[in-house]
């Protein structure tokens, strides 16, 4: 039961990117998730839009990756999932590892299933979100209450 005094739940927006979708890793980025002790609280595959990505992404316009990322991340479905948990954003994010796949140590999401395959734009397999007024904005973004 919850009341003025207890505090929401922490919650996060973890992307499987297109590359994890096709690559057939939704199942195992879930389990690792759940395995760590996390709530999933929303899970749906959806066809990203330019529009949404635009706003995810804001951050990023104008650098050189942008526009293969945004490419990307339309090439196929996305699984949008919302975690919950106490230090659900930090540790998710510690659960994916290093941007880049090549970099990411062995343990994590990046790091024993990501690969760098050498293109204009890093198929890291998850996103997941890196504050929790990001967190707020993207689950907003990507489960728009009606
Ligand atoms: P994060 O996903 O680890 O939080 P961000 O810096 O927020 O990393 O970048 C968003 C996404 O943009 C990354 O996950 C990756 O797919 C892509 N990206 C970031 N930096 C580069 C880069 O230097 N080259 C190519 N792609 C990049």
């Amino acid at each position: 039961m919850t009341d003025a005094t207890t505090p929401a739940p922490e919650r996060t927006l973890v992307l499987v990117k297109p590359d994890g979708v096709r690559r057939g890793l939704s199942g195992e980025i879930l389990r690792r998730i759940e395995a760590k002790g996390y709530t999933l609280t929303a899970v749906e595959l959806k066809n990203a839009t330019p529009d949404v990505l635009a706003q995810h992404y804001a951050e990023h316009e104008g650098k050189p990756f942008y526009a293969p990322l945004v490419e990307f991340m339309l090439s196929g479905p996305v699984l949008a999932v919302v975690a919950e948990g106490q230090g659900v954003i930090a540790g998710f994010r510690s659960l994916a590892g290093a941007t880049d796949p090549t970099a990411a140590a062995p343990g994590t999401i990046r790091g024993d299933l990501g690969r760098d395959w050498g293109l204009k734009v890093q198929q890291n397999l998850v996103h997941g979100s890196d504050s929790p007024e990001s967190a707020e904005r993207e689950i907003g973004l990507w489960f728009p209450q009606p």
